[in-house]
């Protein structure tokens, strides 16, 4: 039984979902196969007996980056949530069970309410939650920025800009044009990069075989990781032998199998995250050991999000080893405001620093967004 300070049992008394718009500052969000311009976010919010509340968030970046969308997350949530009325907070893994029992699938729903027990368990525990998933071993972590894609004299310039900021990694989107003209981009990019920033190419699953083999081999005087190339797992499988650069599985790893099956096929050399595919910070964390056992580097993001989902994906990320981490992404220098004016997550040079206040350290203000649809 799960107790706070005089024998009080914690007990899930309600679940509010609430939407919010987060419009895309400035020009599109390009990828290869998608653009957006306002991205359509889901914040739950699970009230204890004990007024302590947590809060969880999930983003898709649209409805094609990956099978998830706005409205679908809050259907599966309001599926769950009558189910989850009563359970212990704090026994995480019985409330991940009733969870599945609930409804199957749709990880990128239950991450939001995964990452409102870690919240609650910080608070009732007064420990953030980067310490209570194993502690902390860092306190500032590096972002990446990434740049859309676009011709490659305007990808070369915001290049330059975003290293002069401080970032010490950049993602060059590539992909959904000819390969010709993403071997220009990336020839360009190294004519201005600075050798101390790393450089990642993502396809976000748009190239062909053929394509991914061609500018590897155009390009193998140059040091870069190719994440995503191709949209199947078999397809990326089937290059890696032929390809002279390092791979990063992305929208593949969907699943804790997928993770361990590309790792010992020799596929994946190391991965972008992302926290709520994979289920929220619970499956997040077993992700770190298991790359921690098998030397892979891991980036611990999202596809989008405000203050919730960027405070999570830092909780994690500062948690992983400093030599196997590429960092955490946020959605932060393509969106405006916070939904916590005073710890809301902001970018410092390219850099984050992790929250100090117990669970997600977030106190959001509720009043940004839509009325919620209610569960007690
Ligand atoms: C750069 N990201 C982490 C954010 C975008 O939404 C997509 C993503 C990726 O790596 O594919
Ligand atoms: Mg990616």
């Amino acid at each position: 039984m799960s107790k706070i300070f005089v024998g009080y049992t914690v007990k899930i008394a309600e679940i509010h979902i609430y939407q919010h718009d987060l419009p895309v500052v400035g020009p599109a969000y390009k990828m290869s196969l998608s653009q957006v311009t306002k991205l359509d976010t889901t914040i739950v919010e699970v009230v204890t007996n004990t007024g302590i509340s947590g809060f969880g968030e999930t983003c898709p970046v649209g409805p094609t980056y990956q099978p998830a969308h706005a409205a679908g997350a809050r259907a599966a949530i309001a599926e769950i949530a009558p189910h989850l009325i009563g359970l212990e907070p704090l026994t995480i893994g019985t409330v991940q069970r009733r969870m599945h029992q609930a409804l199957a699938g749709h990880n990128y729903a239950k991450a939001a309410l995964d990452i409102a027990l870690w919240d609650i368990a910080g608070k009732v525990h007064g420990m953030r939650v980067c310490d209570l998933l194993g502690g902390a071993a860092r306190e500032r972590v590096q972002s990446y920025y990434a740049v859309g894609i676009d011709e490659p004299d305007e990808v070369a310039r915001v290049v330059r800009d975003k290293q002069g900021e401080g970032f010490v990694r950049l993602q060059i989107k590539v992909g959904g044009r000819n390969v010709a003209q993403d071997i220009e981009v990336v020839r360009k990019v190294f004519e201005v990069r600075d050798p101390a920033v790393s450089i990642t190419l993502d396809a976000n699953r748009a190239w062909t075989t053929r394509d991914a083999i061609q500018l590897s081999m155009a390009c193998s005087d140059l040091d870069f990781v190719m994440e995503q190339p191709c949209a199947t797992y078999d397809e990326v499988k089937s290059i890696k032998s032929l390809v002279r650069h390092p791979i990063y599985l992305d929208e593949n790893t969907v699943d804790l199998n997928m993770i361990m099956r590309s790792i010992y096929d020799g596929v994946a050399d190391g991965f972008s995250m992302k926290t709520t595919r994979v289920g929220g910070l619970t499956n997040m964390r077993t992700i770190r050991e298991i790359c921690q056992a098998t030397n892979r580097p891991l980036s611990c993001d999202d596809s989008w999000g405000g203050d919730i989902i960027a405070a999570a994906c830092l909780h994690i990320g500062a948690t992983v080893p400093p030599n196997l981490s590429e960092g955490v992404w946020i959605a932060d220098p393509y969106i405006e405001g916070n939904y916590d004016p005073e710890n809301g997550i902001r970018l410092k040079d390219g850099w984050l620093d992790v929250p100090k206040g117990p669970g997600l350290g977030i106190v959001p203000d509720k009043s940004l967004w839509s009325t919620p649809q209610s569960f007690a």
